[in-house]
């Protein structure tokens, strides 16, 4: 392995980690270190980790490695900038579920269709945690919570089947219930060349007593070996079940290029732009030819 990779909980010690005890981002935080130590050839110098805000979000202040933390809901922008200027860098984009599809929702479509080369992982734990337990687009019709007294009204939003019926070229679902199944998950979303969508399910100990460690145990299964994920009919209908929800990747496509694969400043070289010589004479050229 790399001696320079510095992917581990260094800054644990030292850190007063601001995540209640139990709290199912530790999970996450926890696997993701370990998944990025496994991978070749990565390392802090080539990595960037993007967030929005909320709990999920702190999560790069606990890694040792690049990162940038965004407004609320705009980690997905942030990450496509990187990307568009250093496609050298790999690229996850990482918060929680009300970070990307309630504030971030418009850029989680739109990314979607760019097929932007970043990991966009989400840490669906159904609330608002650290607002204080306000309803998330994923949280569950008929849930009480501190503002929805009488319950949420509302449908869950689905983030696979709208991922695939979006045109997303990888959608997986994990779970910190089963760390094995979403770690090999993460290892295939970063080797993707387009967007990756990992939606983790998670338990807030503090703010959702519904869907707990044990509510997402009984309700996930992992996928069989044989399952299809290229079959993109059987994957919206798993995507739309709602009674237990499949660990996996659900659906897979290489067939689209990523975005910055398209982009005519790639098309000769792969060179990324800060490398480049500015070229004076032209840029002046440009200008006088606009006068
Ligand atoms: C534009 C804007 N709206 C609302 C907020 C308040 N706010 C901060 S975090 C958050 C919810 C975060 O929830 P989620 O993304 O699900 O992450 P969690 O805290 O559960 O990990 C909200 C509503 C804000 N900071 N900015
Ligand atoms: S409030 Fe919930 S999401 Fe926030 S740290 Fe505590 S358990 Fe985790």
């Amino acid at each position: 392995m790399n001696e320079t990779k510095t992917f581990s909980l260094d800054y644990e010690d030292n850190l007063d980690i601001a995540w209640c005890p139990g709290c199912g981002n530790f999970g996450i935080l926890n696997l993701l270190k370990k998944t990025l130590e496994e991978i070749e050839n990565l390392n802090p110098e080539n990595f960037v980790l993007v967030s929005g805000i909320g709990q999920a979000a702190k999560i790069p202040h606990y890694f040792k490695t690049n990162f940038f933390n965004g407004l609320h809901g705009r980690a997905l922008p942030a990450a496509t900038a990187i990307k568009a200027t250093r496609p050298d860098l790999t690229v996850i984009a990482e918060s929680g579920e009300g970070d990307m599809y309630g504030e971030g929702g418009n850029h989680f479509i739109h990314t979607i269709r760019r097929n932007i080369n970043i990991t966009n992982i989400v840490h669906d734990n159904m609330i608002y945690g650290l607002t204080k337990g306000q309803a998330s687009p994923t949280t569950q019709t008929g849930m009480t919570t501190p503002v929805q007294v009488n319950g949420v009204i509302l449908k869950p939003f689905n983030p696979i089947a709208v991922a695939i019926a979006t045109g997303a070229t990888f959608v997986a679902r994990g779970s910190v219930t089963d760390p094995k199944t979403t770690t090999e998950i993460i290892k295939e979303a970063i080797k993707h060349p387009g967007y990756a969508l990992v939606d983790i399910y998670q338990p807030c100990v503090t703010f959702n007593k519904i869907n707990t460690f044990k509510w997402f145990k009984d309700h996930t299964y992992k996928l069989d070996e044989k399952y299809d994920y290229t079959n993109k009919e059987e994957a919206i209908k798993l995507a739309l079940k709602e009674d237990e929800f499949p660990l996996g990747i659900i659906y897979k496509n290489t067939e689209r290029k990523p975005f910055d694969e398209q982009l005519s400043i790639y098309k000769n070289t792969k060179e990324p732009l800060y490398k480049r010589q500015r070229n004076l004479k032209r840029i002046e050229e440009f200008i006088n030819s606009k006068k």
